[in-house]
């Protein structure tokens, strides 16, 4: 079977990527990016004929995906899994792909270029490479860039490109982090106080807060040979998605930028209520449900949800441990919000897998519960299925064959004596670039955890 090309194109994109210059670049060319950002720019493109906003994606870590899109002309499908048929949409905006350990030094020409005046970013959260809020100055490659080096870090790349810039760049994290444009700009701000030298164009420069939401599981044999089925070509990069597909963007811009409002984003004045309300229910449930679903010996999160027991408890986490701490965003009724999240985790064609959910969850755990756990305390109250998903993400670091987490070595190493729910919960609580010194030291907070610890460790 023919491999999806510009010679072989079973259904137009939008947008040719041979019309597109570059305009845009984005770090972290993960899947998700091209069932997100990569859509809304196509999208605009071809809404408003701007041939400016061709994408230059760049890998962070490896040449997988320039060795899949390269022989396609950069093209790929979305192969949406909703409650009907699948479709397959062939997207056309990513004009080239970088591979930063290759050629680090590729990936600053390219942001620095003034043809360029967008980055967007989904690099995961320990791409940032911060620890307690702050650049970890003992992370060695932070201390590499730092020498000079062609930078490997996202927080260098961005740094060494500014430096060699005249005009202003607009910065976009799309990254599941509380307030992630201002935390990624604090980050960028600590590496130049580091070099000793903060270029003038970082003043004028923006980095807007933003929310991102789409169910987007990693690709699976099952699903190229689906798309193949439907596109009649084979497609080696194609990502899958759920239908659902939201962008909520600060409208605050250095300099001219994709007609995104155009394609469905929303660009609005203040994203925080809408990131909390994300974080706080969406990502905290979805992790409640991979670390209870997993020891339950479930495969994915829709066969978690669909656990009765599970449901109830995702429900109740939302209803009453989240939504009294959040205030709720213009026109978005919380209490639906939260039931629609739920039918959007039950959707049984995405098979989107606990153990994939359930990874790095040190990093993860302190922006979706731990946050949350905080406001409740402080408010006297008992934040109890917070606490017990912060204690299946206990059960689940000590029993899970591998732990796929930045931390794990430190995780592992903690828990090897730890075999009574005590010892499990003190040894962890204990790790402070996880938890803050006032959940440290609740005693509300500890015992929740030992008794849920208990419950979930029983034999
Ligand atoms: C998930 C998110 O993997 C995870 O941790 O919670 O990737 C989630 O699917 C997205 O944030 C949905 O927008």
């Amino acid at each position: 079977m023919n491999r999806l090309s510009l010679a072989h194109l079973p259904v137009a994109p939008a947008v040719d990527p041979r019309s597109l210059s570059v305009g845009v670049v984005h770090l972290g060319l993960g899947a998700f990016h091209r069932a997100h950002q990569a859509v809304i720019t196509e999208r605009a493109a071809a809404l408003t004929g701007d041939t400016r906003w061709g994408i230059s994606g760049v890998s962070q870590r490896s040449a997988t995906v320039r060795e899949q899109l390269a022989p396609q002309d950069g093209l790929y499908a979305v192969l949406e899994r909703g409650a009907g048929d699948p479709t397959a949409q062939v997207i056309g905006s990513i004009r080239e792909v970088l591979t930063a350990p290759e050629d680090p030094e590729a990936v600053v020409a390219r942001i620095a270029d003034p043809a360029v005046s967008v980055v967007t970013l989904t690099v995961t959260e320990k791409g940032y490479r911060a620890k307690n809020g702050a650049l970890d100055l003992d992370d060695p490659e932070i201390q590499a860039d730092l020498t000079g080096r062609p930078p490997r870090t996202v927080v260098g790349q961005l740094a060494a490109a500014l430096a060699r810039r005249n005009d202003p760049l607009t910065i976009v994290s799309c990254d599941n982090l509380v307030a992630n444009g201002p935390f990624l700009r604090r980050l960028v701000a600590e590496y130049f106080e580091a070099l000793g030298k903060v270029p003038e164009v970082f003043e004028a420069s923006r980095f807007p807060a933003s929310m991102v939401d789409r169910i987007v599981p990693a690709t699976t044999d099952a699903d190229r040979d689906e798309a193949a089925r439907l596109l009649g070509v084979r497609d080696e990069a194609v990502v899958v998605a759920e239908p659902f597909l939201q962008w909520i963007i600060e409208d605050d811009f250095a300099g001219p930028r994709p007609a995104w409002e155009q394609a469905g984003a929303v660009l609005t004045g203040d994203v925080a209520p809408w990131e909390q309300a994300k974080l706080r229910i969406l990502n905290a449930t979805h992790s409640m449900l991979a670390y209870l679903g997993a020891l339950r010996g479930y495969e994915t999160i829709a066969e978690a949800v669909r656990d009765e027991e599970l449901a109830a408890l995702a429900h109740t986490l939302i209803t009453e441990d989240v939504i009294p701490t959040l205030t709720p965003p213009d026109g978005l009724d919380l209490p639906s919000y939260g039931a629609t999240v739920l039918e959007r985790f039950a959707n049984p064609a995405l098979k989107h897998r606990t153990t994939q959910v359930a990874m790095d969850g040190s990093v993860k755990l302190p922006v979706r519960l731990l946050g949350t756990v905080e406001d409740r305390l402080a408010a006297g109250a008992e934040p109890t299925t917070l606490a017990l998903a912060v204690a299946a993400w206990m059960v689940y670091a000590k029993t899970a064959p591998t732990l796929d987490d930045p931390q794990a070595p430190l995780l592992t190493k903690a828990l090897t004596n730890a075999t009574t729910p005590t010892a499990i919960v003190d040894t962890l609580l204990a790790i402070n670039t996880i938890f803050t010194p006032t959940l440290a030291t609740s005693t509300p907070f500890r015992d929740l955890l030992i008794t849920h610890v208990t419950t979930l460790t029983r034999p």
